[in-house]
């Protein structure tokens, strides 16, 4: 037997090809209970999921140990989206051993590619905001900053997108169902998350009575840096009936009765929301909010306290940050928890707050911030609603003492007036952090001119802006190992986790042998994409023509419809022309519209539509193409990305916070052709504007023409080719089987967006595309300044900047723990009669 202070034995798992091999057999016979030769696809996917995850299990652990021993600040990060992708693929990047288990497999008979696409992609985000969380769960993991992301595990996510006939059907995606081997359930981490009933006083503690409990139940995955001997946490919460689902229920008599009741509770964690065109306040949106941020306040602050003698210090381990507002319920929660559970005064817990919390905007977009009927909020949280209504006294007090005027205190008020009283999340996000960033530079100073500008007075200091990122382990070295074969080979291996490295590419685009290898690649990836549209979609392109890709949510101000006039007046040029000298093009469309948003919708249908007529219209000859991908999604897009030539980025000006794809184009040697929007401004300085194509009316433009009055016929007045693309459409042109089909909801009319103003000039800049395309070698050399520049886009840049100006915490240590046996002492064994002898204090 073990005795105290004595080592139990254990061995590391290898990670030489052998070790793995013999691994990965182990896994299956003892743990998934298959002996190889009956292993199908996704019991090796469940074997090499275990065996990596042991592989990072150790230092994983490890870290976790280091940080309550040294008692250091954490920051966590809560969002209600995580678009993770894949995790084989890129815990092999990680762990550094693509390669060996490649071969291990290989050994065994099994193809490492397959293997990698039979895990399913777990959607559990819209876009953007959930893309980024991922990208800074990377980061933080690389940059070894003591962090744990917390979200929800949806039980469905982002839905699938089929297309049918043209249109968009949405079907459920039960991601769940596969049963992957990745996330660790632990029972022992939950919490009571509690709804409705209501609020009584007993004296000055404030008791919340006879609401309805459910339970949050963590789900854990390791996040492994890449190079590094630490790891990190995301926290994912599922929702189980807690006490409403007893024992109580059944005695009586009841059994389905207390079937549906679970049901209903269970319900908050079942569905992911769209990203819609506007803020629609559902109240199970709200639940969902809710019981992300209760069970996440109430799990740091068991931590802290587990680790420090009590709450008073919680500021100092403790930095919370908001990704938008969606989670902004985590300021009233943990008001709630510090006043009416640990007897905090209300000014200190106040003051907790404003250093705990930071707060990230990512759209400008009114419609699009969130705000909550007073009175649904009343029902579902009476306390947090309370809280609010305190805060806001306090805040708006104070001002009318420093003499700010009744106007002033209406636009500022956490609580909208204006009709039916609502609670506006932004506002209550400002008021209780300490920063606020916006997420491109344009979009930050857009941002305190607008939206925020009354807070900007308040508070000037709190602003600031944090440019987005992308990790350039998941963008270049697993979605282009071709591309990240020739960085290796030029600038050295370095790259992975210094991207600003990739400047020492830039004089190598002189290299004739340089540029041929970096051509060599894109046209390798573009043959996969085409095999692969092929194959799935049984549409022919040539990895020849010039590969135009927009790819995003589907929504009127990201501009699908301003491509798509463009891809008709093409249409038509080359009909009219047909001799000119046209560049060859492929136009690749993929995205999602929320399945409520019926103009998005629409423009589904119609690119759809139009690429029907086109790719059958054999006078055109193949020089246009017109594909729609299906059902994209991460894993798509690392197959799509690296294969483009260009890049489209053409929201309105003042609309695109930041965009992300963005800077995953450029990085994977992509053209832009853009507004000046978001971050595409930012890339436009470090490219410069000769390796970018800019077009379209600045945001001062926009509006200048909105003041004025903004007036779309004016340019189908004026501009005879677009008069015509949407007479053609309009008069169904692309629908003959239903020529009215896009007769009065093309949105042109009013055209809030100014699609019609921005044509002219993106119909030009698309010219100068095809011109710089005709010379591949200029093209090339493009390729590789966009490359050689993005360095700053890294989203490892812009975690160092939160860590530094917003969180205050340092990275831990290069080798912070002994990773070579040091988890596996022996607790000190209980007393032999434990009940009799009481531990005595002090031994
Ligand atoms: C809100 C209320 C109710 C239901 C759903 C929502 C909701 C859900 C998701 C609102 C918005 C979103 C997602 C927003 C998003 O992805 N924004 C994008 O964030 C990126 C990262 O900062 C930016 O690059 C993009 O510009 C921005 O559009």
């Amino acid at each position: 037997m073990l005795s105290h202070n004595q080592k139990y034995e254990y061995r590391a798992p290898g990670s030489d090809v052998q070790s793995l091999k013999e691994a990965l057999v182990y896994k299956l016979i003892f743990s998934l209970g298959c002996p190889p030769a009956d292993a199908t696809r996704t019991n090796w996917l469940n074997a090499a999921l275990l065996v990596v995850r042991d592989l990072a299990a150790e230092r994983w652990l490890q870290t976790t140990r280091y940080l309550r021993r040294e008692n250091l600040r954490r920051v966590y990060y809560l969002s209600m989206e995580f678009l993770m992708g894949r995790a084989l693929s890129n815990a092999l990047i990680a762990e550094d051993v693509y390669d060996a288990l490649r071969e291990a497999l290989a050994e065994l008979g099994q193809d490492l590619n397959d293997i990698i696409a039979e895990e399913g992609d777990p959607g559990l985000g819209n876009g953007g905001l959930g893309r980024l969380a991922a990208c800074f769960m990377d980061s933080l993991a690389t940059l070894r900053i003591p962090a744990m992301g917390y979200g929800i595990r949806y039980e469905y996510g982002m839905f699938r997108q089929d297309i049918e006939n043209g249109k968009q059907v949405e079907r459920p995606d039960t991601w769940t169902e596969q049963d992957i081997a990745w996330q660790f359930r632990r029972p022992s981490k939950h919490y009571v998350i509690r709804f409705g009933g209501n609020i009584h006083y007993q004296g000055e503690q404030c008791i919340w009575n006879n609401s309805e409990q459910i339970t949050a139940l963590a789900y854990d995955q390791i996040i492994p840096g890449y190079g590094t001997a630490a790891a990190n946490t995301l926290r994912l919460w599922s929702a189980h009936a807690g006490d409403v689902f007893n024992l109580n229920d059944f005695n009586r008599g009841d059994y389905f009765a207390a079937m549906e009741k679970q049901n209903t509770s269970e319900n908050v964690s079942r569905v992911l929301y769209p990203d819609d065109s506007t803020a629609v306040g559902r109240e199970l949106r709200l639940r969902q909010e809710y019981f992300l941020t209760s069970a996440s306040v109430q799990d740091i602050v068991r931590r802290h306290l587990k680790e420090n003698p009590d709450i008073s210090t919680l500021a100092d381990t403790v930095a919370i940050h908001l990704n938008d507002t969606h989670p902004v319920l985590a300021i009233p929660e943990l008001m709630r928890i510090l006043i009416d559970e640990h007897r905090v005064k209300w000014d200190d817990a106040w003051a907790a707050c404003g250093k705990i919390f930071s707060y990230t905007n990512h759209t400008l977009m009114g419609e699009a911030l969130e705000t909550w009927p007073v009175e649904m909020m009343g029902r579902v949280l009476p306390r947090h609603l309370q809280l609010i209504f305190e805060i806001n006294e306090h805040f708006l007090d104070g001002l009318r003492k420093q003499g700010y005027d009744g106007d002033f205190i209406r636009r500022v008020s956490l609580i909208d007036e204006g009709g039916e009283r609502r609670v506006r999340m932004a506002w209550l996000a400002v008021i209780g952090s300490h920063k606020i960033n916006g997420v491109a530079k344009i979009h930050s100073e857009l941002m305190v001119k607008s939206i925020f500008a009354d807070f900007a007075r308040l508070y000037p200091e709190r602003f600031t802006n944090v440019t987005n990122g992308v990790t350039p382990r998941r963008w270049i070295a697993l979605a282009n190992r071709g591309l990240a074969q020739v960085l290796d080979k030029h600038i050295g291996e370095s790259w992975r986790n210094h991207l600003e490295q990739l400047v020492k590419l830039d004089p190598l685009k002189e290299d004739a042998a340089v540029r041929a290898e970096i051509r060599a690649v894109k046209h390798e990836n573009k043959r996969r994409l085409a095999e692969w549209i092929n194959s799935e979609l049984g549409i022919k392109v040539s990895p020849d023509a010039l590969f135009d890709v927009q790819i995003k949510r589907i929504h009127e101000y990201k501009r699908q419809l301003l491509n798509v006039l463009q891809i008709i007046n093409r249409y038509n040029r080359i009909l009219k022309n047909p001799d000119a000298d046209w560049v060859p093009r492929v136009y690749i469309f993929a995205g999602k519209a929320a399945s409520a948003y019926y103009a998005a919708k629409k423009i589904i249908h119609l690119i759809n539509d139009v690429a029907k007529v086109i790719n059958n219209d054999g006078r055109i000859r193949d020089l246009i193409k017109v594909v729609f991908i299906p059902n994209y999604g991460v894993s798509l897009a690392q197959i799509i990305i690296p294969a483009a030539d260009i890049s489209e980025q053409i929201s309105l000006a003042g609309t695109e916070a930041s965009g992300t794809s963005n800077m995953k184009f450029a990085l994977n040697g992509a053209l832009t052709i853009g507004t000046l929007d978001g971050a595409n401004v930012e890339i436009l300085n470090a490219v410069g504007k000769d390796n970018i194509f800019i077009f379209g009316n600045t945001v001062e433009q926009v509006e200048a023409l909105r003041q004025r009055g903004y007036s779309p016929l004016l340019y189908l007045e004026n501009d005879p080719e677009l008069h015509e693309t949407i007479i053609q459409i309009t008069s169904g042109a692309f629908s003959p089987e239903e020529p009215s089909r896009y007769h009065e909801n093309l949105h042109v009319f009013s055209d809030y967006y100014q699609v019609l103003a921005d044509f002219r000039s993106y119909i030009e800049a698309q010219d100068r595309v095809d011109r710089r395309y005709r010379d591949q070698d200029a093209w090339a050399k493009a390729a590789i300044t966009n490359i050689a520049h993005m360095g700053y886009f890294s989203s490892d840049r812009s975690i160092e900047d939160y860590a530094k100006d917003i969180w205050y915490i340092k990275p831990l240590p290069e080798t912070p723990i002994n990773v070579s046996g040091g988890l596996s002492e022996v607790p000190e064994p209980p007393p032999a009669n434990a009940a009799a002898a009481p531990k005595k204090k002090g031994k």
